[in-house]
């Protein structure tokens, strides 16, 4: 298949591009698109070299598969015009999440939702990594509300936020110098924020409510009560969800333990004597999420439940799921 990746150069971009050679994706001829400050430069990838090039409709349209990991106005601009054109469509931004005609997906979930559609949209990575863990508790034990608090990795703000950690905190280390703040709206090196994109009139941030709207959406649970709070944290990668929830009816640790453990796309890691637990530095590059410190709450008598997940985001949480997306899209077979 022809397959193009748009935002070639970014942090999700580059890792499409690794888990479409991981995972065998068919593909016959990679393009790789960035702005035209990057247009020219050459990309090694594990199909070879490949030169950047800028979008354009005209070469785009080519494609068998396109995987837009680009702002929500690119998509706008663009990501229904390519589907139109018969090009398979995976798109990265929030921008088509929500639109009642763009089934937005992730595999393990919901992925009888993506039927013959051309265009689909892959969540928010704080969602997916979410529901993955959700939907088989859900399945056991039925699920009233959901609490969840975050803590996410600097990656989620693209490659941009990685370098602000580092460089950051090596002033403060290195040069003795208070840490400065460009990407992320206070210093984030020996600090924690509790502010993750813009705010709404309700208090809450959009990341918080994206965790709300998009885990309904692809739940197929439009009256779902949930509140995120959602916190960005001075680790590289990976976010972390500590999770608490009311079920249907009654569950306990054990019960949910079993459950987790065959649920596709989740990894139990539940052994506090032996201290095994979800961890950033055990879920990088995992294309599971970690699932973990599983216990009873008596918030919610006999149906409430705690858990604690971590989730590579650049994998299962953008790159990873927005392939298994195309792994499922009904594609031309190649020749
Ligand atoms: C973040 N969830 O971590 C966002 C990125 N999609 O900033």
């Amino acid at each position: 298949m022809r397959v193009g990746v748009i935002g070639a150069t970014g942090a999700v971009g580059k890792e499409l591009v690794d888990v479409l050679a991981r995972r065998r994706f068919p593909v016959t001829q990679l393009s790789l698109f960035a702005s035209a400050r990057s247009a020219g430069t050459t990309q090694k990838t594990p199909f070879g070299d490949v030169t950047i090039e800028e979008f354009s409709m005209e070469r785009a349209r080519k494609l068998d598969l396109a995987l837009l990991a680009v702002s929500g106005d690119f998509a706008k601009a663009h990501a229904r015009a390519l589907a139109a054109e018969g090009v398979a469509v995976v798109d990265n931004s929030s921008a088509l999440r929500l639109e009642a005609d763009v089934p937005l997906v992730v595999p393990e979930v919901n992925g009888h939702a993506i039927g013959a559609h051309r265009l689909i949209a892959n969540p928010n990575c704080t969602t997916a990594i979410l529901v993955v863990a959700l939907e088989p508790l859900r399945q056991a034990f039925g699920l009233k509300r959901v609490i969840v608090s975050t803590y996410q990795a600097a990656s989620g703000a693209g490659a941009e936020g990685m370098v602000e950690l580092e460089r950051e905190t090596r002033r403060v280390l290195v040069e003795g110098q208070p840490a400065q703040a460009e990407v992320f709206a206070h210093p984030l090196a020996f600090n924690v924020i509790p502010h993750i994109d813009t705010f709404q009139a309700n208090g809450y941030t959009r990341e918080e409510m994206k965790v709300a709207w998009e885990s309904r959406k692809i739940m197929g649970m439009p009256e779902l009560l949930i509140s995120c709070t959602a916190v960005r944290i001075p680790t590289m990668r990976v976010h972390a969800e500590a999770v608490t929830i009311e079920t249907e009816r009654p569950v306990t640790p054990e019960a949910a333990r079993a459950v987790l453990a065959k649920a596709p796309g989740v990894r139990l890691m539940d052994d506090v004597g032996a201290k095994l637990y979800p961890m950033p530095l055990t879920a990088t590059g995992a294309d599971d999420v970690e699932a973990g410190r599983i216990r009873a709450n008596d918030v919610f008598g006999n149906c409430g439940l705690d858990l604690f997940l971590c989730g590579d985001q650049l994998l299962k949480g953008a790159a990873l799921n927005a392939v298994q997306i195309a792994e499922q899209m009904k594609l031309p077979v190649p020749a």
